[in-house]
C-alpha cells in the first residue's frame, strides 16, 4: 500500500510525477483548513518548498506525520522545533543546489554593477543612436563583504576570488579562513564595495540589513541578496535607493514573494529576478532526486540522507 504524502508547495513536473506514481498525493494549502480532519489522518509526510510556511499549528492538526521533506536547502518557514516535540524529521536539500546559487549571485553582482538589464533597454529602444550608454561601476579588485560565509558564501568566495575581489565577511563567530571577519554587519558594510547576503531567514536574520547598515555601505554601494528577503528591510532599501543613498542592488529574494515592494518596481537601479538562483534543469534534477531519496529512506526504515542540523 502506498504512504500518503500532503503536498503543500509548487514543485516542478519532474518531482510532482515521480511523487504521484510512488506515493498517494494530497495536495493542500500551507493552512490545511480546506482539508478534513478525517482526510488528515493517515498523513504520513509532508512536502514542502524552501518558501513554504508549515506552522505548528499544521503539525498540530496531522496526527500521523512522521516527516517533512524539504524541496530547497533554506527551511526557516518550518516550525522545526514542533516538529521535533512530536518526533517528526525534517530533511533539505544542501549542497546539490551551491553551485547554481553561487553563480547566479555572481549574475547578479555584475549585472547590477554594470547595469545590464538597462544597458539591454538602452539598445532596444534605440537610444544607442543617440550617444553612448553611461559609464557603470568596476567589480575586479573591489571589495566584498559577504554576509553568511556557509555552504554557498564560501562558494561565492571562491568565485569572486577569481575576480581578484577582496572579500571579508559577517557571520555570529570566526570561521578560521583567511578572509577578515567582522562581528557587526554594519561595519562589514562600511567597509566593502559590494555587500552580499548568503544568510537564511528567521528570528536572528530578520531585517539584519537595515537603513542603518545601506547608509553604511553608502551611496557607492551596491546590495545583493540571495539569501532570504526577510534579512533585508525592503521599505528602507527602496527608500536608499530611490534617495540616491545606495548605487544599486541585486535581488532574487523578497519580504513577500512574489510580490517586491512596489517602489523597487518603478526604480532603474536595482536588478530583480524572480527567486530563481537554483532553477536549473540540472539542479533541480539533483534537488528532486535528493527530495525523493529523502522520503523513501524514511518509509525504509534507514537513516536520512540530508536531515536539517540539530
Ligand atoms: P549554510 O551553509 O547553513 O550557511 C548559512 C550561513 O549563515 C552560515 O555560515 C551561518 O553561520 C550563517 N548564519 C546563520 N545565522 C546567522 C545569523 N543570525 N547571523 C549571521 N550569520 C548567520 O546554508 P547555505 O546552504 O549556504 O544556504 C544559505 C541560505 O541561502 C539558505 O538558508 C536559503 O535561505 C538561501 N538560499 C537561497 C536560494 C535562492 O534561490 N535564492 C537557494 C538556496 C538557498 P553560523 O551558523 O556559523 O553562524
Ligand atoms: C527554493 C531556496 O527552495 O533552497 C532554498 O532555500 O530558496 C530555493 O532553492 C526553491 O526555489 C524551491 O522552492
Amino acid at each position: 500500500m502506498k504512504s500518503t504524502v500532503l503536498k503543500v508547495a509548487r514543485l516542478p513536473d519532474m518531482l510532482s510525477e515521480r511523487l504521484y506514481a510512488d506515493y498517494d498525493v494530497l495536495e493542500g494549502s500551507e493552512s490545511g483548513e480546506e482539508l478534513e480532519a478525517r482526510t488528515l489522518r493517515g498523513i504520513r509526510a509532508l512536502i514542502a518548498n524552501g518558501e513554504s510556511r508549515v506552522s505548528a499549528g499544521l503539525i498540530e492538526r496531522l496526527p500521523d506525520l512522521q516527516v517533512i521533506v524539504v524541496f530547497g536547502v533554506g527551511y526557516d518557514g518550518i516550525d522545526v522545533e514542533a516538529a521535533r516535540a512530536r518526533g517528526i524529521a525534517v530533511t533539505h536539500t544542501p549542497d546539490v543546489l551551491t553551485d547554481d546559487v553561487a553563480d547566479f549571485a555572481m549574475t547578479l553582482l555584475l549585472g547590477t554593477a554594470r547595469r545590464i538589464a538597462r544597458a539591454d533597454r538602452f539598445v532596444r529602444e534605440g537610444r544607442w543612436q543617440q550617444g553612448p550608454f553611461p559609464f557603470t561601476r568596476k567589480v575586479s579588485g573591489k571589495r566584498l563583504g559577504i554576509v553568511g560565509l556557509g555552504r554557498i558564501g564560501k562558494a561565492i568566495a571562491q568565485r569572486a576570488a577569481a575576480f581578484d575581489m577582496q572579500i571579508s565577511y559577517h557571520g555570529r563567530r570566526p570561521l578560521g579562513v583567511d578572509y577578515p571577519y567582522y562581528a557587526s554587519v554594519t561595519e562589514l558594510a562600511a567597509a566593502v564595495d559590494f555587500l552580499l547576503v548568503a544568510v537564511g531567514g528567521g528570528d536572528s536574520t530578520h531585517h539584519m540589513v537595515d537603513a542603518g547598515v545601506l547608509d553604511a555601505l553608502g551611496s557607492q554601494g551596491i546590495l545583493i541578496n540571495v539569501g532570504r528577503g526577510s534579512v533585508v528591510d525592503e521599505a528602507a532599501l527602496a527608500q536608499a535607493l530611490a534617495e540616491g543613498r545606495l548605487l544599486g542592488a541585486g535581488l532574487d529574494v523578497f519580504e513577500d514573494e512574489p510580490r517586491p515592494h512596489a517602489r523597487l518596481l518603478d526604480l532603474d537601479n536595482v536588478l530583480l529576478a524572480p527567486h530563481m538562483a537554483s532553477a536549473t534543469w540540472d539542479t533541480r534534477r539533483a534537488m528532486s532526486d535528493l527530495t525523493l531519496a529523502n522520503l523513501a529512506a524514511h518509509f525504509a526504515g534507514e537513516p536520512l540522507p540530508t536531515p536539517v542540523p540539530d
